[in-house]
């Protein structure tokens, strides 16, 4: 058995995150696929509903909890938050290693939970009555849940590891107003899940009695309300959807300070404040994601309100980058630039549309069309995926001690830049008109869009395929990284600018 499996090492660990979440995303790109083959021509085309339907519901799944989160906390966070607080590891090493390989189960169950029973074809929300014994009376559903059970595990132990470890395993003299944003982002995305994710499981676990012994918490027959499950649910998922944003707005923060040449992100600690504005407010705007079950309008103008008031500090973020970029000379022809600028154009894009989907009143008509899809690929797709490139970009060099080829960076940034656009853009006109998600097929009218919106994930598959040729390139060619000046070890690049932690530019390192 290899011994590094078992490794108590930070950086051993954040590379078998690394591992997973690529691995976890190359299962979510190919159930994506399929998902678009299906929806590239109107009528049964491949697929019945159910198996769609499950392959949707693994899809979210997989990418959220197997891919985006362990890449983002998992990955970046083992690596970096150690290295930019000054402390040796985290402050339960062995507590690591559980978390990650809590991971391997909980993937294993969520997969095979596609293979049996039918699959689950709930959605990633497993909302009652379609995930009750009516309408799903296999095992697969019992799998999906405990398969969140056990990734719930792993991220709330990782939780408590990240905070006791950033709180106290900082070097002497480190105090948290000198921690760098990404630590403090990583702070605050740990924070939402220890709140948000027993709340989950809470309410997955009375699904599980539901299903199994007999209760009725979210079935009428017996005195329960389905509707209850929609809160818990989106108790949990909201905040859920910022834990998934903001370690990536801390990366784009640290590749903002470092390709501006500038020594910190304009108004950091303004940063700081956003970052925690956000992620309290993402705890009472649960609601808008069931302005449509029938609510009363004090309920809706309460959860609009509170809604668009995360446009507030959100704003603040995105125009404290723009200021941090004042008076920069920048160039489209830096793979960092790019990542980082098309970052901060669609994840806005995605955000306004989120505060369109806030309006009550709007919702009602769009909830469950294709224009929630749009929003959210926006944001997710665009926003973390971006991010966590970026990220991969700017600090592959650190760990792996080689650079990447910089023309074909470039090359493949434009290629996804457009494959995901066409993706995910038509897919907002899609919604207007009236195309609902999760069925598998539709009616003629929406045929021209589908087609152009599958065209479109294909090319972003290509520019996938161009990012591992660029991995193994690197790896083959071998151009060792030449540190410019005091950039030689990852203690001096952490000592030189504690409060920063980046200091790690396309100025210290030799492209080719
Ligand atoms: Fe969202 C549904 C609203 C951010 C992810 N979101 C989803 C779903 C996911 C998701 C996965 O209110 C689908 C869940 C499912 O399966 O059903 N979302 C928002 C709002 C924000 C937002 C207001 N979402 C995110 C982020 C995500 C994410 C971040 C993941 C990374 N979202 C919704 C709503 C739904 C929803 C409804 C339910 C729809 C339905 O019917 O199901 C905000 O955090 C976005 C803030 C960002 C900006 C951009 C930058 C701000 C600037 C400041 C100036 C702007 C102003 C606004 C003052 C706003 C530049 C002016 C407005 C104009 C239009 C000009
Ligand atoms: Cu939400």
């Amino acid at each position: 058995m290899n011994v590094w499996a078992f490794s108590t090492n930070h950086k051993d660990i954040g590379m078998l995150y690394f591992i997973f979440g690529v691995w976890s995303g190359l299962v979510g790109t190919s159930l994506s696929l399929m998902i678009r083959s299906e929806l590239m021509a109107a009528g049964p085309f491949i697929m019945n509903d159910q198996i769609y339907n499950s392959l949707v519901t693994s899809h979210a799944f997989i990418m959220i909890f197997f891919m985006t989160m362990p890449l983002v906390i998992g990955g970046f966070g083992n690596w970096l938050v150690p290295l930019m607080i000054g402390s040796p590891d985290m402050a339960f090493p062995r507590l690591n290693n559980l978390s990650f390989w809590l991971l391997i189960p909980a993937l294993v169950m969520m997969v095979s939970s596609m293979l049996v029973g039918g699959g689950s074809g709930t959605g990633w929300t497993v909302y009652p009555p379609l995930s009750l014994n009516s309408a799903h009376s296999g095992c697969s559903v019992d799998m999906s849940i405990l398969s969140l059970h056990l990734a719930g595990i792993s991220s709330i132990l990782g939780a408590m590891n990240f905070i006791v470890t950033i709180f106290n395993m900082r070097l002497v003299g480190v105090g948290m107003d000198l921690v760098s944003l990404f630590v403090w982002s990583v702070l605050i995305t740990v924070f939402l899940l220890l709140v948000s994710l027993p709340v989950l499981a809470g309410a997955i676990t009375m699904l599980l009695f539901d299903r199994n012994f007999n209760s009725s918490f979210y079935d009428p027959v017996g005195g329960g309300d389905p509707v209850l499950y929609q809160h818990l649910f989106w108790f949990f998922g909201h905040p859920e959807v910022y834990v998934l944003i903001l370690p990536g707005f801390g990366i784009i923060s640290h590749l903002i300070s470092s390709e501006s040449g500038k020594l910190e992100v304009f108004g950091s600690l303004g940063m700081i404040y956003a970052m925690v504005t956000i992620g309290v407010l993402g705890f009472i705007v649960w609601g808008h994601h069931m302005f449509t079950v029938g609510m009363d309008v004090d309920t809706h103008d309460f959860f609009t309100s509170a809604t668009m008031v995360i446009a507030v500090p959100t704003g603040i973020k995105i125009f404290s980058w723009l200021a941090t970029l004042g008076g920069m000379t920048f160039s489209l022809l830096s793979p960092l630039v790019l990542w980082f600028m098309g970052f901060l154009f669609l994840f806005t894009m995605g955000g306004l549309t989120g505060i369109v989907l806030a309006n009550s009143s709007v919702d009602v008509c769009l909830h469950d069309t294709y224009f929630v899809v749009a929003h959210f690929h926006y944001v997710l797709s665009m926003g973390i995926v971006f991010a966590i490139m970026g990220g991969f970009v700017y600090w592959f060099p650190l760990v792996m001690g080689v650079t990447l080829n910089k023309h074909l960076l470039i090359s493949q940034f434009y290629l996804m830049f457009i494959g995901v656009n066409v993706t995910f853009f038509p897919q907002h006109f899609l919604g207007l008109s009236g195309m609902p998600r999760r069925y598998s097929d539709y009616g003629d009218c929406y045929l021209l869009w589908n087609k152009v919106s599958s065209l479109g994930s294909l090319v972003s598959f290509v520019s996938i395929l161009m990012f591992f040729y660029l991995l193994m390139e690197a790896f083959v060619v071998f151009r060792a990284v030449e540190f410019g000046g005091v950039m030689s070890s990852s203690l001096e690049w952490l000592i030189n600018k504690p409060s920063l932690g980046h200091s790690f530019s396309e100025s210290s390192v030799v492209w080719v």
